[in-house]
């Protein structure tokens, strides 16, 4: 694989700010400092930064679901504007107005994290229409879990991009629950991708999306496709969040062993592990990015503690389109 090691590097960094970020807000939501509902991406570090390193930031569309941080992170989101977003600050990406659930950030591409399971996909399938119209030769990443593809909008979307040919990439996240509930008692076959066929779409199965560098290659592979005007695609990947569903999950649907299990197989170790034996950075280099990456997220809780609440008149504005 010919990677060039900036590349590899900035990976390793966007996994380190979202475990680092998304820790760091764990811990403020416990000490009363942000408001709402946090869901955290630690532990699925990979499936995320593998898919966005294959698509054109800047250029490339992405929605998102509630467990969002993790791709907007990696698609490059200004940390600090994030963390202000998450404290309800007039900083935040979305003038703290949206909070943990709803981050945008239109200029990276990233049209919006939902709160509604399966929200994100009609969002999806009308941006992907509105590329193909215009000939932009964008695509979009649809992100959801698991858990929605049992709702209506999921057959619905992905049978009508099918249709019309769509360049849109679904991609299921599949960390085996929604919510306290396991895949398993959820749906008949064994895995959600196989669903794709019915649709006359193709189905690709990552395994292991807690190896960096297989999600990366699979998804390059699917973006490419999916680019050069073949229709959209169904992709799956397997991992496990590690923190509890939403900060108020006491976690009693499954065991300590079975957490203990999956960090073992832990995202971010086995990447930095491949980079070393390889050769591809060297230690001092990587220990320098975890520094820094701590340092920006401390950072980020500096600017957002410090930036004003939004004014009241501010709940009158940016409510309808100019
Ligand atoms: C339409 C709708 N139904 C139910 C919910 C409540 N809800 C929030 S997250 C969630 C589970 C989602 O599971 P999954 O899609 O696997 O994502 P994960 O949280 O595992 O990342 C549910 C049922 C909701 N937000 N929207
Ligand atoms: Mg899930």
């Amino acid at each position: 694989m010919n990677i060039p090691k900036e590349k590899l590097l900035e990976m390793h960094r966007a996994m380190l700010d979202i475990r680092n970020f998304d820790n760091k807000v764990n811990r403020l939501v416990k000490k009363g400092v942000v408001p709402g509902m946090t869901h955290f991406s630690v532990g699925e570090e990979a499936a995320n930064v593998g898919a966005i390193a294959a698509i054109e930031r800047g250029s490339d569309l992405i929605t998102s679901n509630h467990r969002g941080h993790g791709q907007s992170i990696a698609l490059g989101i200004d940390l600090n504007a994030m963390m202000a977003e998450i404290m309800g600050k007039a900083t935040g990406t979305c003038k703290g107005k949206g909070g943990s659930m709803h981050i945008a950030d239109l200029d990276g591409g990233n049209l919006g994290a939902n709160g509604i399971v399966g929200g994100g996909m009609g969002m999806a399938i009308g941006a992907a229409l509105t590329q193909k119209m215009k000939n932009t030769g964008k695509i979009v990443v649809c992100f959801f879990g698991d858990g929605a593809v049992n709702e209506g909008t999921f057959h619905e979307t992905l049978n009508l991009a099918s249709v019309w040919k769509l360049p849109v990439i679904f991609y299921s996240i599949n960390n085996m629950y929604g919510i306290s509930t396991p895949i398993k008692d959820m749906i008949n076959i064994d895995y959600n991708y196989q669903r794709a066929s019915s649709y006359g779409v193709p189905g690709h199965f990552i395994e292991d999306g807690n190896d960096l560098m297989a999600v990366y290659t699979k998804f390059e592979e699917i973006v490419k496709y999916v680019r050069e005007g073949n229709g959209p695609v169904l992709v799956e990947s397997i991992t496990y969040r590690w923190l509890g569903h939403s900060t108020s999950d006491p976690g009693k649907y499954r065991t300590k062993q079975e957490v203990d299990e999956w960090k073992k197989k832990d995202p971010i170790a086995r990447f930095r592990d491949y980079l070393l034996k390889n050769n591809l950075a060297s230690g001092e280099e990587i220990a320098k990015q975890e520094v820094a990456s701590e340092e920006a997220v401390e950072e980020s809780v500096k600017f957002a503690l410090s930036s004003p609440e939004p004014t009241l008149e501010s709940a009158f504005e940016d409510i309808y389109a100019p």
